[in-house]
């Protein structure tokens, strides 16, 4: 096999050097800027450090609408490919070490070879996607009116032993959870009875709970509309903490953030999630209008923010069952899928960063004393505050590059990646993410 092109340390030693006189000075300035503020940088430098996320391997590609697919140059044509840009990634930012893997998209022809393939490059897995929401070449049924909740019962004992499959291969790859969405709904009033599938909803989810390993979580994620446009099965966080609440004390409840309506609160239903000890953890995103997957913290960063200050909190009170998984789910149309992934783990780490900047114990005390301007201009000051230089800091000092975007443009890695990659014929014009 020949050597594919890689961007060495050497590589992002050099772009570093050059840009470390800016950052450093702009750190020394926020050090004394946070210290009047009784916050040591330090602490921060290294809590920027530990928050860690996943890359969706389904991200690293180009992803279109249903309109059009519009490839991108050298985009991985195969799971290995698709794992050397996550490695990339990581390499750069060093806060993504692990990969959520969508089956069958990403099936393995051997789980040991790609498991080895991942940690040749510091990667491991994160949690297992089914997908009942396409049907797959050679499958016997259709799950054109649903898959988990089809009134037949072949096409849901399919359906569940393809998460069961699911789960066999994230054994044999190092995974420890698996997320459940089913595109299962209803285009018009009255084509479903809403209660009936619901119950087999999760009788057909009794059964994969019960294929789960002992350590192993599984995470069911609601979206309330698309592909189905009336209704659909798992529409909300209500009705999925309900279908978590009976499955078991290994079910929980996941977050999509493009999964929700215009103008709902969300930061409060991740704090409803982690006072009833179910939130399963994340799939970042951002939106303008519906499920657009566009980059986290692009559209609504204060959002973002408000999400990370309730996870912070639950974080610093040691609540029980906390224990979030972050993973983004994006679709990247326009840009680089390495730039537009890149940019999101840096906002996630920034809008943590930021939550921990909030003075807690003044926060509480606005609160009970009634006095809502306050308590804004604490979580403002905080998601005001540029913590940039922490965030490259903290990249660096962990072996990542300073400006990773910048580097990853000055290495030409993409450009290499189309010589290395040219385009299979016809695996360009339709279908989406
Ligand atoms: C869905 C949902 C799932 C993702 C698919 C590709 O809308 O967000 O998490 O696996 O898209
Ligand atoms: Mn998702
Ligand atoms: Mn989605």
């Amino acid at each position: 096999m020949t050597k594919h092109f890689e961007i060495d340390d050497s590589f992002i030693a050099e772009q570093n050097r050059q840009a470390r006189a800016w950052v450093a000075e702009d750190f020394e300035h926020l050090r004394k800027q946070l210290r009047r503020r009784d916050v040591d940088i330090d602490d921060l430098t290294a809590r920027a450090r530990s928050l860690q996320v996943a890359v969706p391997s389904w991200g690293v590609g180009t992803g279109g609408t249903r309109f059009a697919r519009f490839p991108g140059e050298g985009e991985p044509r195969d799971i290995y490919e698709k794992l050397e840009d996550c490695g990339t990634i990581f390499k750069l930012l060093r806060s993504t070490p692990t990969v959520s893997l969508h089956i069958p998209w990403d099936k393995p022809d051997d789980a040991s070879k790609l498991r080895e393939f991942a940690a040749a490059r510091g990667l491991s897995f994160d949690a297992m996607n089914s997908n009942t929401f396409q049907n797959q070449p050679g499958q016997k049924h259709s799950y054109k009116f649903g898959s988990l909740t089809h009134p037949e019962k072949d096409v849901r004992a399919q359906a569940v032993a393809h998460n069961i499959e699911c789960i066999e291969i994230g054994k044999a790859i190092g995974s420890k959870a698996h997320t459940v969405w089913i595109g299962d709904g209803g285009n018009f009033p009255g084509q479903q009875h809403f209660r009936r599938v619901l119950e087999r909803y999760l009788e057909s989810m009794r059964e994969i709970y019960a294929a789960l390993p002992d350590d192993w979580r599984l995470f069911i994620e609601h979206k309330f509309y698309e592909p189905a446009f009336y209704s659909t099965v798992i529409n909300d966080w209500g009705t999925s903490y309900y279908c978590a609440r009976e499955l078991g004390p290994r079910a929980f409840c996941l977050v999509d953030l493009g999964h929700h309506a215009p103008n709902v609160n969300i930061e409060m239903i991740v704090a409803r999630l982690i006072q009833f000890g179910k939130l399963a953890g994340f799939h970042f995103n951002d939106s303008k209008y519906g499920d657009d997957d566009l980059d986290s913290g692009s559209i609504k960063p204060f959002q973002l923010f408000l999400i990370f200050n309730e996870l912070v909190d639950a974080e610093l009170s040691r609540t029980p069952n906390f224990n979030p998984a972050y993973m983004l789910d994006q679709s990247h149309n326009v840009t680089d899928p390495i730039e537009s992934l890149m940019m999101s783990a840096i906002e996630l780490v920034r809008a943590y960063v930021q939550a921990h900047l909030v003075d807690r114990d003044e926060l509480r005390e606005a609160q009970e004393k009634c006095d809502p301007l306050r308590a804004l201009a604490i979580l403002k000051q905080a998601f005001t505050t540029d913590v940039a230089p922490i965030l490259a800091i903290a990249r660096e000092s962990a072996g990542g590059a300073i400006d990773a975007i910048g580097t990853y443009r000055a290495s030409r890695y993409r450009r290499r990646k189309a010589d290395e990659r040219p385009t299979k014929q016809g695996a360009a014009a339709s279908g989406i993410v």
